[in-house]
């Protein structure tokens, strides 16, 4: 019998690489027939996912990534622009991906090439060698009716969406403010811009869209997609749907030096006690926003565990070091910005760490009451299987409309106040926290957060509804 081999194109960003990989090895786990292979580019905007890509290879040698060789140089006038390079990269790399699949295909049969949305690119190249080819959305579905429906608001209004103020109605969700959607929609000028329109379009005709989430936290949007609603003007139907989710990564909860400093101290709080506070990867405030952070939390009375990165400098820093790009270390930062004695005032019943933790293990926890978070997909479905209500404060990408989401439609959030520039005073932050841990509309979101983690369950179950899915996809290929 010929060999037959599913091909998955990740970006190298840790949002989408990281859930890429599980579904390789869920692939992988499921199928053992299946070779299961992942494109690498050489070249990428993110670093450091080189760590990351070295301890899957060795924990789970039979999936293998390819990296696409030789390197491809930049042209010298290339943007610089981060989107501009996710999504321009793959193209650079596109002859490679066709020399690959054409390579590949000569000694085993290509069942399915899976693309992230960053690797659009290669879209073309699969379809031109006939390839059965797949979107994996690593946010929601609610984000992917926005983003299926893009080229529909793209055509039905005129002007940048950063000029209006009017609220979108996409099928299957909440409306949508202008001002909430992503900042890459924000004018059609630009080529990120050009970019998601073009990809959404692919995505409309292709073989399937796989996304990280269970039917039952989305059921709005999940049905609005299963219906077509999203691509109703595409003149072609939406392509299957397989909510496969939530998967979330193994590797991280791995704690190699025994017991985590977190973890130790969570195991002498009392339970669902403690509010967590982080902001992802990219979550760096200015000086002035972390003292906001510090007072709302000293006022609010309530336990926390803060996970704080290297501060912005405030646009007032006349610290010449500091203007350039980092507002100083760490340690002297909080000494100095921080309410003087909040460290030792607030010892007994907080913890702040610098730079990194163990986030599944900590939103796994008992005692862990409550989560701050940027709306990150990634964290959100951390927090959902864990059963630990939140409160949205978004920071970047598609994060203030995941917030609408969350808040909104899955009922699973507190929003946080914040400014039109994304401020959020020490007042926001202790009345949101105390109503999150106590509060009556605090106490919706609790059980309904609970609800999800049990759905969330029942979706991983033998016959739950993502494990169906998953096999749904996986005999299309295979055919058993
Ligand atoms: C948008 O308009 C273009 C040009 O008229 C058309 O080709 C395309 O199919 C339309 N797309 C949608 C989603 O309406
Ligand atoms: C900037 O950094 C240099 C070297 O670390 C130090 O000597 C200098 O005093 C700093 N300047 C200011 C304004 O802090
Ligand atoms: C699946 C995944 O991407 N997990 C990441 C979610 O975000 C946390 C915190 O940023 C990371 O530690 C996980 O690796």
């Amino acid at each position: 019998m010929e060999s037959e081999t599913v091909v998955l194109y990740p970006f190298l960003g840790r949002g989408h690489l990281v859930p890429m990989v599980e579904l390789a090895k869920l692939i992988h786990i499921s199928n053992p027939s299946l070779s299961v292979i992942l494109f690498i580019t050489p070249a990428a905007p993110c670093v450091n996912t080189e760590n990351y890509i070295n301890t899957v290879s060795v924990a789970t040698p039979s999936i293998k990534f390819h990296r696409l060789l030789p390197t491809v140089p930049l042209p010298p006038d290339f943007s610089s622009d981060f989107m501009d390079l996710a999504f321009g990269i793959p193209e650079l790399y596109n002859p490679i991906v066709h020399n690959t699949l054409v390579t590949i295909s000569k000694e085993s049969t290509i069942k399915a090439v899976i693309l992230d949305f960053l690797s659009n690119a290669a879209f073309q190249v699969a379809k031109q060698l006939n390839l059965p080819t797949y979107y994996f959305y690593t946010s929601g579905a609610s984000a992917l009716c926005e983003f299926l429906y893009l080229p529909t608001i793209h055509n039905t209004t005129s002007g940048n969406i950063k000029d209006l103020n009017v609220h979108f109605d996409i099928p299957g969700v909440p409306p949508i403010h202008a001002s909430d959607m992503p900042p890459v929609m924000f004018d059609r000028e630009t080529d990120v811009y050009k970019n998601f329109i073009h990809t959404a379009t692919n995505m409309a005709t292709s073989s399937g869209l796989i996304v990280n989430t269970f039917a039952g936290l989305e059921e709005r949007a999940v049905d609005a997609l299963r219906k077509g609603k999203c691509t109703t003007t595409y003149g072609t139907p939406t392509p299957p749907l397989y909510l496969i989710g939530p998967l979330i990564a193994t590797e991280d909860q791995a704690d190699p030096g025994g017991e985590n400093e977190c973890l130790k101290w969570l195991n002498t709080q009392p339970c669902r006690s403690v509010v967590f506070l982080c902001f992802g990867s990219m979550g760096v405030f200015k000086k002035h926003q972390l003292k906001e952070i510090a007072i709302g939390l000293m006022k609010s009375e309530q336990r926390f565990l803060w996970v704080v990165r290297d501060p912005l400098p405030d646009d007032d820093d006349d610290n010449e070091n500091e203007s350039r790009g980092s507002g100083g270390k760490l340690d002297t930062v909080l000494d100095a910005i921080l309410p003087e004695g909040f460290l030792a005032r607030t010892a007994d019943k907080g913890l702040v760490v610098k730079n990194w933790a163990p986030q599944p293990a900590i939103l796994g926890h008992d005692s862990v009451g409550g989560f701050v978070t940027h709306c990150g997909w990634n964290s959100t479905l951390e927090a959902v299987v864990a059963g630990v209500p939140m409160i949205a404060w978004p920071l970047y990408a598609e994060q203030k409309m995941n917030r609408v989401f969350l808040v909104q439609e899955m009922k699973v959030a507190l929003g946080v106040e914040m400014s039109a520039d994304g401020f959020v005073t020490a007042e926001a932050v202790e009345e949101k926290v105390r109503e999150l841990m106590w509060g009556e509309e605090g106490r919706v979101v609790r059980d309904r957060v609970l609800e999800m983690s049990r759905r969330a369950k029942d979706a991983m179950e033998d016959d739950g509804s993502s494990r169906v899915d998953f096999f749904k996809l996986t005999t299309s290929w295979t055919g058993m």
